[in-house]
């Protein structure tokens, strides 16, 4: 406040709040994921191959990430983003701080992740053990490179935007995770709750997209104003 007495910023401040038409980017679209029918049995993930990962897990099946299930059928690791109806020539920043996955007992963790274009997307090696980081994108560019015991962080980042992208690790085959890459913060990742919220929206009519990695994407139309909150649910099911 110095040099400036606080009634001047207490007037403005209520200028901003009444002014008409002042965009207030204050909208949330939220909701649950479930899963319809019976889950299929899936077949744990076969670490034998590697007894340090193996070891890890104390010698158990560990359980197959393509599917997660909360209490009520609720499904985590759905990607849900604003795939249409943004403002055109708004461009939103990348945040500096890295989006991180870890490898660790021989998985992606996390198995699903978002970040936007030029985001450092961190990769760490807490294995101890010989990894590989192989993308397989349509659209950027790939990133393959093995990551020894040695080297406990690798950064990359990706140039353009791209809906969700395979990450295997050449070495463990059941080794997989996604990543979806965008020009704008309006992503969420569910977890077991299957819970999203997409927050600090402009007014406007969205197009919502959700993605699983193996039944595919859903869309719904949301409208938004004001300081909305909207909920959407998203059901999927095996066809
Ligand atoms: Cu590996």
């Amino acid at each position: 406040m110095r040099g400036i007495s606080s009634g001047v910023w207490v007037a403005a401040l209520l200028v901003a709040s009444v002014w008409p038409g002042a965009a207030s980017a204050a909208s949330t679209i939220t909701g649950t994921v479930t899963f319809e029918g019976k889950a299929p049995a899936l077949k744990p993930l076969a670490m034998d191959a590697e007894p340090a990962c193996h070891k890890v897990h104390g010698g158990k099946p560990v359980a197959n990430e393509m599917l997660v299930l909360g209490p009520g059928n609720t499904m985590g690791s759905i990607m849900v983003w604003v795939s249409k109806g943004l403002p055109a020539g708004k461009t939103w920043p990348a945040p500096a701080a890295p989006v991180v996955m870890d490898q660790k007992g021989c998985r992606y963790l996390p198995h699903v992740m978002g970040l936007m274009v030029g985001q450092p997307y961190r990769i760490l090696n807490s294995d101890g053990i010989l990894h590989n980081i192989h993308t397989l994108p349509k659209i950027n560019a790939a990133f393959n490179r093995g990551q020894p015991a040695t080297v406990k962080e690798m950064t990359t980042n990706f140039a353009k935007p791209e809906g969700m992208l395979q990450v295997k690790c050449d070495v463990h085959p059941w080794m997989s995770a996604y990543i979806g890459v965008f020009t704008h913060p309006f992503y969420s990742v569910t977890k077991e709750d299957g819970k999203f919220t997409i927050s600090g929206l402009d007014a406007g009519t969205y197009e919502i997209t959700a993605w699983h990695e193996r039944l595919g994407t859903q869309t719904a139309s949301v409208t938004v104003s004001g300081s909305d909150t909207k909920t959407q649910a998203f059901k999927f099911a095996v066809k």
